[in-house]
């Protein structure tokens, strides 16, 4: 799915700001059928959660209703005029006055309605956005919802993150031409040293398209929809030193350029080789971390100076690789990451497939998670639908290099290989490019595991010394080497270790590395740093976390998680400097 995007033939308005805002009880019935009488204003993009300082809006579940005016630019007559949501959190309907113009499941990637027969150039309308953060057994995530005995709903869910909701990205009015460029899909290769950039552009008349350097000349070009270009000496895009090409896609009636569309294409190749994985030809390791969007006061509102702050502090600590745990983040990440070399494990929001995990805590009892009694059929079609919205979205993001199409499912249990396979097959058959994979849960170990056979990569996310060998590090480092040679052994596959780490309290220290002290994670990294070093197959570590994050309420949380090597605000813990001299060779 193609971002909007300002080119010669098409003009972009952000309707980001502040929008009124009400809940779903005080909104009056139909609230789209007239102003929002309301004294609430709510900004955009930002989770809603935690900026009004107020438990019934904090703590709802179900719909809250969003609303602005928006004028359509006048020089648009004759275009075709489209909203476009980037993310709403979990379900959105959009309303342009009275009429409902698009719907859609799925809080993490954008969908779009086109309204021009209901709006006119020059004109105004009334723009009203449902959103619903209800979680089901069969959205995902999965979640489910209680009702207290006073009578209050209550949203319960098995991931370790909060359910922050709202409209988190930005929201668009944009235009394109009665006949326009609809897809475009670029795949990358090596011919020798010259580059191979294969495209698709769906449009609906004659197509040519031209491929420009980094200093804007056209090094190929060609008719048709669909085709081959050839770069001689093609500069690559390289983890760390990115290059990128323009690709514009130009849809010509009677001999004049009608659409123009440019993608951004970086020229580089990924493949698994044994225990490799080859970017480039060349083996690569992920040094970075698992993240998550948030911050205090927006959740998971996307904010421009923590983005660019993230990856500076990523890049000061040596990270060359981040996986977007546990959801797809918002567009302007993946473009900041093809534009700076950073190496992305994409993720669905598939987590929580687990009835073996409590949030934030290991219970271990063994419950059946698959299946009409667990997630059946209608989650599984719900997934489907996740990983057609992510690969639709990031295909051409050169940074991308692998999907994980889930975070730690209950892979041991009996019904996993069926309610996998099918999911692994469908992700090939969209993108034969890239390497898939998931991240594994402790409770399925390289013996009892159903499904790692199924995937290119096995991602393993390990707490040794912290849920298991509690402060034992010793006995960590001994348990941890044992279980990376079984898996190197029985599957001679590349592992990646996509979590460890430990929670821990900014500013606690103690001489002999207690729990939850700066002293301790940075003692566990080591560990498993001197195990990963030993242990061939392993080709990357990515900690967890980037950042502390807030999660439901729980005994094993204190204000969220606190895995970070930076706090929630983004100083550095201990650790940080641990990492830094690993991964930079710096103090
Ligand atoms: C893993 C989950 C992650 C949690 C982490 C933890 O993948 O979302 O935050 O454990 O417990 O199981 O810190």
């Amino acid at each position: 799915m193609l971002r909007p995007q300002n080119s010669p033939t098409r003009e972009l308005v952000n309707l980001d700001g502040l929008w009124r805002f009400a809940l779903d009880d005080d909104a009056g019935p139909e609230p789209w059928t007239g102003v929002l009488r309301t004294d609430l204003e709510a900004p955009v993009p930002a989770s809603y959660n935690d900026v009004f300082a107020d438990d019934a809006i904090r703590d709802h579940v179900g719909w809250v209703w969003y609303q602005r005016t928006v004028r359509v630019p006048r020089g648009w007559a004759g275009e075709r005029v489209r909203v476009r949501i980037d993310a709403a959190t979990h379900e959105g309907r959009v309303y342009v006055d009275g009429s409902l113009v698009a719907e859609h499941v799925g809080g993490y990637t954008p969908f779009e309605a086109d309204v021009t027969d209901l709006v006119e150039p020059g004109g105004e309308f009334r723009l009203t956005i449902g959103v619903n953060n209800e979680l089901t057994p069969t959205t995902i995530p999965p979640g489910f919802t209680t009702t207290t005995d006073d009578g209050r709903r209550k949203q319960l869910y098995r991931h370790d993150f909060y359910n922050y909701a709202g409209l988190a990205r930005s929201v668009w009015l944009y235009s394109v031409p009665a006949v326009s460029v609809e897809d475009v899909t670029v795949v990358t290769g090596l011919d020798g040293t010259t580059g191979v950039v294969e495209y698709e552009v769906a449009a609906g008349a004659a197509v040519r398209v031209r491929l420009l350097d980094a200093e804007g000349a056209t090094v190929a070009e060609r008719e048709g929809a669909s085709g081959e270009l050839r770069v001689p000496d093609a500069r690559l895009w390289r983890p760390g030193a990115a290059y990128l090409y323009e690709l514009v896609a130009e849809v010509v009636e009677d001999g004049s350029v009608v659409d123009s569309y440019s993608l951004p294409v970086g020229i580089r190749t990924v493949e698994v080789r044994g225990t490799e994985l080859l970017i480039n030809g060349e083996p690569f390791y992920f040094k970075g971390f698992g993240k998550h969007e948030d911050t205090a006061v927006r959740g998971k509102g996307h904010d421009p100076a923590y983005m660019v702050h993230d990856f500076r502090l990523m890049d000061w600590c040596g990270a060359n690789s981040f996986r977007t745990s546990h959801y797809p983040y918002a567009e302007e990440v993946l473009d900041y990451a093809d534009r700076h070399g950073i190496v992305v494990i994409d993720e669905t929001a598939a987590v929580g497939l687990n009835l073996a995990i409590g949030g934030g805590m290991r219970t271990g009892a063994v419950e059946r998670t698959f299946g009409e009694d667990g997630f059946g059929k209608a989650t599984r079609e719900a997934h489907a639908q996740a990983i057609r919205e992510l690969i639709k979205r990031d295909k051409n993001h050169p940074s991308v290099v692998m999907w994980c199409i889930t975070n730690e499912p209950a892979s041991f249990e009996d019904g996993a290989r069926d309610y996998f396979a099918p999911l692994v097959d469908l992700t090939r058959e969209l993108d034969a490019t890239r390497p898939v994979t998931y991240t594994n849960l402790v409770f399925a170990t390289f013996e009892t595991d159903t499904i790692a056979d199924l995937f290119d990569v096995i991602c393993l996310n390990r707490y040794y010394g912290w849920y298991n060998d509690t402060g034992d590090l010793a006995s960590a480092e001994a348990h941890l080497e044992a279980e990376l040679r079984g898996w190197e052994a029985r599957f001679g596959k590349p592992l990646v270790m996509t979590e460890y780490g430990a929670d821990t309290l900014a500013g606690l220290h103690s001489v002999n590395a207690q729990l939850w002290t700066e002293d301790f994670q940075s003692a566990l990294l080591e560990t498993y740093h001197r195990v990963f070093d030993r242990v061939p197959a392993v080709i990357g570590e990515q900690v967890w976390n980037f950042a502390d994050f807030q999660t439901m309420a729980g005994v094993f949380r204190v204000d969220g998680n606190k895995k970070g090597v930076f706090t929630r605000d983004r100083r550095p813990k201990a650790a940080a400097r641990v990492l830094r001299k690993r991964w930079r060779g710096e103090d």
